[in-house]
């Protein structure tokens, strides 16, 4: 049997309800789990309700908040971290899922789906879903890219979507991850990059299901809200980057469907508002630090202080940047964290009207071509 566990922060608690209804009713589920960061309204909700969806479903429904246990921002690690070893210490269920509490396409199969290939015999499993065509850009050009760049004959570079918050695990692969004082410590939006790693590394096989309707979340504004993610995804592969993974692993991606004009002519983010931000705070310190850097890439960037210019960094320009980035980025330091930030962003502009606008099947095309050409780069 199963324990299911969702983290939250604040989310709008009808929907966190909803989900938890859904995790409880589910037959292969012994307990639903809520992870929560403070004692906030979304936790009082949820408080309030669980003893009659536990009622209901003859499933309990714990909530408890997360231990401090990494030493980076507290974050959505410290609740991730908090769910796995509540399986080990509080549970004997064989198998855990994580999935975000703001899903509203959630739904009894996603369960299902996990447990068929966890019956199957795999060790991890991973949910992946259509994105529209300027969705996924930290998952692109920093996750997928810094794996092709670093660990290029690997599975690595080969998982779909490697910042997934829905998975399933067993529990030796929870106990792997439990004992990994790597993992434990990224108690922030690294976890993600961390559990793919180590699950990989550690050589579990991992079977990725495709989840048709797409996963349907809580919006961001703009691209300035990713911010910390990107900082956070970025900082956590650079850290792993001496890192050595072996080539052997059971991987397998199950076929994927037709996707749907909901998600084809979706468009991602605000370009207007995105157009101006390499412009914008600037100071003398960030124009230093771009020394290191290629010179096509440096007097491409310091334009923007005076007009939008991203048609330089294509997709070669990229990977030298990112090669720079890993070598001389300090997490922490505002002028280091700015500057990735706005040479991500040039980076995301730069695809968007190049790629994104030729419609959807010619930039997931690109992309994965993309990846792939990164993996034959062997620049590292
Ligand atoms: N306990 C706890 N503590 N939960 C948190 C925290 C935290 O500090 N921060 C966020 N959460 C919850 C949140 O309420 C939600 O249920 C889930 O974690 C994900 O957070 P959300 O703000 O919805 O993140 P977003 O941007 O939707 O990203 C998610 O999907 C990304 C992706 O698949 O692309 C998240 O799972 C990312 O880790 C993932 O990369
Ligand atoms: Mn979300």
């Amino acid at each position: 049997m199963s324990l299911v566990v969702f983290p939250f922060k604040t989310e709008d608690p009808d929907v966190v309800l909803t989900n938890l209804r859904i995790a409880a009713s589910h037959a292969a589920v012994s307990k639903v789990l809520a992870i929560g960061f403070e004692e906030e309204s979304t936790f009082a909700a949820i408080q309030e309700s669980r003893r009659d969806i536990a009622r209901h479903t003859s499933t309990p429904v714990d909530l408890i908040l997360q231990d401090r246990i990494g030493d980076l921002r507290p974050g959505k690690g410290d609740g991730m971290n908090t769910g796995l070893r509540y399986l080990l210490s509080e549970t004997d269920s064989d198998r855990i899922h994580f999935y975000d509490a703001d899903i509203t396409s959630f739904g009894p199969e996603w369960i299902t789906q996990a447990e068929i290939a966890a019956d199957r015999g795999y060790d991890a499993v991973r949910h992946f879903f259509p994105r529209s065509s300027t969705d996924a850009m930290i998952t692109w050009m920093i996750t997928r890219t810094g794996f092709a760049l670093l660990w290029p004959s690997t599975e690595l570079p080969r998982i779909e979507q490697p910042l997934g918050g829905e998975l399933l695990f067993t529990r030796s692969v929870a106990e792997a991850l439990v004992a990994d004082d790597r993992v434990q410590a990224q108690s922030n939006w690294g976890i993600d990059t961390l559990y793919t790693f180590a699950t990989v590394q550690s050589g579990f096989s991992v079977y990725e299901t495709y989840v048709e309707q797409g996963k349907a979340h809580a919006l961001y504004g703009g691209l300035t809200d990713l911010k910390t993610m990107l900082v956070e995804c970025f900082a956590a592969i650079q850290a792993l980057r001496g890192e050595t993974v072996g080539e052997s692993v059971n991987h397998e991606v199950e076929a994927t469907a037709p996707v749907p004009p909901s998600i084809t002519e979706k468009v991602g983010y605000d370009i207007e508002a995105t157009l101006r931000m390499p412009g914008q705070r600037w100071n003398d310190r960030q124009v230093e630090l771009l020394d290191s850097f290629p010179e096509a890439v440096r007097t491409g960037v310091l334009e923007n202080r005076h007009s939008a210019t991203f048609a330089f960094m294509d997709e070669e320009a990229w990977a030298d940047t990112y090669s720079v980035l890993l070598e001389s980025f300090e997490p922490g330091d505002d002028d280091w964290e700015e500057l990735l930030f706005k040479l991500w962003v040039i980076r995301v502009l730069n695809y968007t009207t190049t790629r994104a606008l030729r419609g959807y099947e010619h930039s997931q095309r690109y992309l994965r071509a993309t990846i792939s050409d990164y993996t034959e780069r062997a620049v590292l």
